[in-house]
């Protein structure tokens, strides 16, 4: 194994900085670079924190702490001036210690714990990414049962299970990744509907503060605003769009602002889940033909605000086939739990076991889809493998 180290606090200026170094002879180039408060010498021993300086010949670079976090791992904790802490990485490189980031040290590190299990280094890696305490347990379930465990169980039966059963089963793993995907690393909700039935409201009452302008003049929001919240066990980007009904005005004029209409289709486009608010305290419903017609291939969830008010809407002016609605009211902020139970229950995340086995990384997920391509893959056996034991990408 060689020297590395990688700066593991993140860019820019902090009150601490740490870096970590990796390697057997890690102790040896920290004793070249380093001296003991009170002139005593360091003892590099396990389980040890000790208090010096870094030295460059005879400057003091800082005044650092160092953890012995075991027989060739050091984290030295420095002052969090980006200046100290390029120094120190620079004297560390003079002494052949290569430079990683964070995510490449911690890929090594725990492919030397786990060599023989790349899923495993895989899902350590990812729980640092992780958006949502449910997805952390997902992902740790992943390490001995979930995809870890399929694979291994793959491995065992490859001659006995026939290669078309293969495929069915990484299929249904595919899926279950993508029902997962809001959980581990996140999804879009976009709240669409006509002008004025609470959609910025809404947004600010799921943030729990301020992200976008309330008022009571049509097509206030003009362009769209994105707010990323954890919402129960799912990690949402919330985008509130710009009205997409035609009574929408550019404001100070008596046009459409059709650029404003054209980026809310496009988040659209891209929206995981479609929050379609409406008022419910007024009689009619005002929904553009045309975004009618681009909700009809999305999962949608619709959502009757102003439920504090006596409701007037029509039940017959509904639009048919968006399933049950949800009532809330965004200004009084109730009904948020329900709405948020039926976001979940919509994106099918409600009934997911941890245990499920499921692809969270690129590289799984092509070597899934491979299995899953034919009826037959060929050589499933070797796609096995190197799902089980491939080289990683990080
Ligand atoms: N009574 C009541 N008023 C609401 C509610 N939600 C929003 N409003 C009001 O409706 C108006 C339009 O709200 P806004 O969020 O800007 O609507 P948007 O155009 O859909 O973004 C504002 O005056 C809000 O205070 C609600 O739940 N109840
Ligand atoms: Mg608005």
């Amino acid at each position: 194994m060689g020297l590395f180290a990688a700066l593991m606090t993140g860019p820019g200026a902090g009150a601490i900085a740490t870096i970590l170094l990796v390697g057997e002879s890690a102790h040896s180039v920290l004793s070249e670079i380093s001296q003991a408060s009170g002139n005593r010498p360091f003892a590099f021993e396990t389980g040890r924190i000790l208090l010096g300086h870094i030295v460059d010949g005879g400057d003091t670079v800082d005044q650092v702490t160092i953890g012995c976090e075991g027989p060739g791992t050091f984290a030295i904790h420095c002052h969090g001036n980006p200046l100290i802490v390029e120094r120190i990485m620079k004297l560390l490189q003079g002494r052949g210690v290569e430079l990683l980031a964070a995510e490449g040290l911690l890929a090594r590190t725990f492919a030397g714990e786990r060599p023989d299990d790349s899923i495993v280094v895989e899902a350590k890696l990812a729980m640092t990414k992780v958006k949502t305490l449910e997805g952390a347990r997902m992902i740790a379930a992943q390490m001995e049962g979930g995809l870890s465990q399929k694979v291994r169980q793959w491995s065992l039966e490859i001659d006995s299970v026939p290669p078309d059963e293969i495929a069915r089963q990484a299929r249904q793993i595919l899926r279950d990744s993508e029902i997962a995907r809001p959980i581990v690393s996140g999804c879009t909700l976009a709240l669409i509907g006509p002008p004025n039935t609470g959609k910025s409201t809404l947004l600010n009452a799921l943030a729990g503060c301020e992200k976008a302008i309330v008022t009571d003049i049509e097509g206030t929001t003009r362009d769209w605003v994105a707010c990323e919240i954890l919402m129960g066990p799912l990690a949402a980007t919330v985008i509130d769009t710009a009205g997409l009904d035609a009574n929408v005005v550019a404001a100070g004029s008596d046009e459409i602002d059709p650029a404003a209409q054209a980026r809310s289709i496009e988040v659209l486009h891209r929206a995981d889940l479609v929050l379609l608010v409406l008022d419910l305290s007024r009689p009619e419903v005002h929904i553009d033909a045309k975004l009618l017609e681009t909700l009809a291939g999305k999962c949608v969830l619709t959502v009757l605000n102003k439920s504090d008010l006596p409701p007037r809407l029509d039940p017959a002016a509904m639009p048919a086939g968006l399933g049950e609605p949800v009532r809330i009211s965004a200004k009084q902020a109730t009904g948020i739990d329900d709405l948020i139970a039926a976001i979940g229950c919509t994106l099918g995340i409600a009934d997911l076991d941890p245990h499920t086995p499921i692809a969270f990384t690129p590289r799984q997920r092509a070597l899934l889809e491979r299995l899953a391509s034919a009826d037959a893959p060929s050589d499933p056996a070797a796609i096995i493998a190197t799902l089980h034991h491939g080289p990683i990408r990080h």
